[in-house]
């Protein structure tokens, strides 16, 4: 026995010590140390013994069995050591590699130009508001003045969405709103995102806007030609001439359209102007009174112009784009020209 168990435990000690990872030692645990292992079983036959080598042989069998055990618990040690280096080693990185090459991206066009019409009004004294792209009916319409019939709040040409909200067809609630906050005098401009249910060659569902709102005491017509001339000079050069139309919104009375002289063919008519040499660029007209109203301001006090055009359109005809689409189809082969 004493012999016997002297050569099992040098045998077990060279397994565990030759163990090369924690699965074997695990099997190992399991075939010494375990329910089923060899050193219990070895207790088992203790009964067998006389009576009077039992204790003996029970105490050096359990001191082989925390041997072992010590042994192992040693050798796991070990392992999981090596085991955290090789994953160490496995994760190093060589800091030496060139990096990947990662394409340097840059502002979208229509943003650059937005910007660009912010700074022209903001070097003008006005200051930049903004609000919801979900508006409210009475924001969105009642407040400016656009009967429940007009065709503006067709579901043809506005997003409703649940609630009875809308997607703003135009930035002028953000106008309404600072009104309502705010008195006289008023100096803002309303950059951002409108949506209208529309789309071919020269419309596109999602939009943006510069709408622009002066008001204060005896504001007149002439302040308002002189204030978009000032922006169609800064943008487009100041040998732009400029022409007001009549025209009508239910927000302003009296209404125009203010054209541009053609900046592809210099006036002298093209394809881009239809021969007329002139360019649509700006809408505009005196606040109605009644969009005063709404806003809880007295218009035998206060008078005010109002304005709006669209960002896409500027872009287009600064960078002689034809096709309104390309803004929106994200081709960096596009984008990367600006
Ligand atoms: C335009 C044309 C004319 C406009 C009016 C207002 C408000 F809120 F003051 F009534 N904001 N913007 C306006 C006026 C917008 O866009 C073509």
């Amino acid at each position: 026995m004493k012999a016997d168990l002297e050569g099992f435990i040098e045998e077990a000690l060279l397994e565990v010590s030759n163990a090369s990872d924690l699965k074997r030692l695990q099997d190992l645990k399991v075939r010494y140390l375990g329910k089923k292992g060899e050193l219990t079983q070895l207790l088992k036959t203790l009964g067998s013994l006389p009576e009077t080598e039992r204790p003996a042989a029970g105490k050096r069998i359990n001191d082989a069995k925390v041997q072992i055990d010590t042994a192992i618990q040693k050798a796991a040690d070990r392992l999981k050591e090596v085991e955290k280096i090789q994953t160490i080693e496995s994760r190093r990185i060589d800091v030496t590699l060139p990096g990947f090459f990662v394409p340097p991206g840059h502002q979208h066009p229509i943003n650059t130009i937005l910007e660009e019409i912010c700074d022209i009004f903001a070097s003008l004294g006005f200051r930049i508001e903004e609000g919801p792209e979900v508006e409210d009916d009475y924001h969105n319409f009642e407040a400016l003045n656009i009967p429940k019939e007009h065709p503006a709040r067709d579901m043809q040409d506005t997003f409703y969405v649940e609630g009875g909200l809308v997607l703003r067809t135009h930035t002028s609630p953000v106008q309404i709103r600072v009104m309502e906050r705010q008195p006289p005098p008023i100096r803002i401009i309303a950059p951002g995102k409108v949506y209208r249910c529309d789309s071919d060659q020269t419309h596109t569902p999602m939009f943006h806007q510069v709408e622009g709102l002066l008001v204060d005491r005896r504001v007149s017509m002439a302040e308002l030609k002189g204030t978009l001339e000032a922006f169609v000079h800064a943008m487009f050069g100041p040998e732009i001439p400029i022409r007001l139309r009549p025209s009508f919104f239910p927000f302003t009375e009296p209404s125009a359209e203010i054209d541009m002289g053609c900046v592809i063919c210099r006036g002298k008519g093209c394809s881009a102007c239809k021969r007329t040499g002139w360019i649509e660029i700006l809408g505009a007209g005196m606040v109605n009174p009644r969009v005063f109203e709404f806003c809880g301001y007295d218009p035998g006090e206060f008078s005010g112009f109002a304005f709006g055009l669209g960002v896409e359109r500027v872009a287009m005809l600064k960078y002689g784009i034809d096709d309104l689409r390309l803004f929106f189809e994200n081709d960096v082969r596009f984008l990367e020209q600006f």
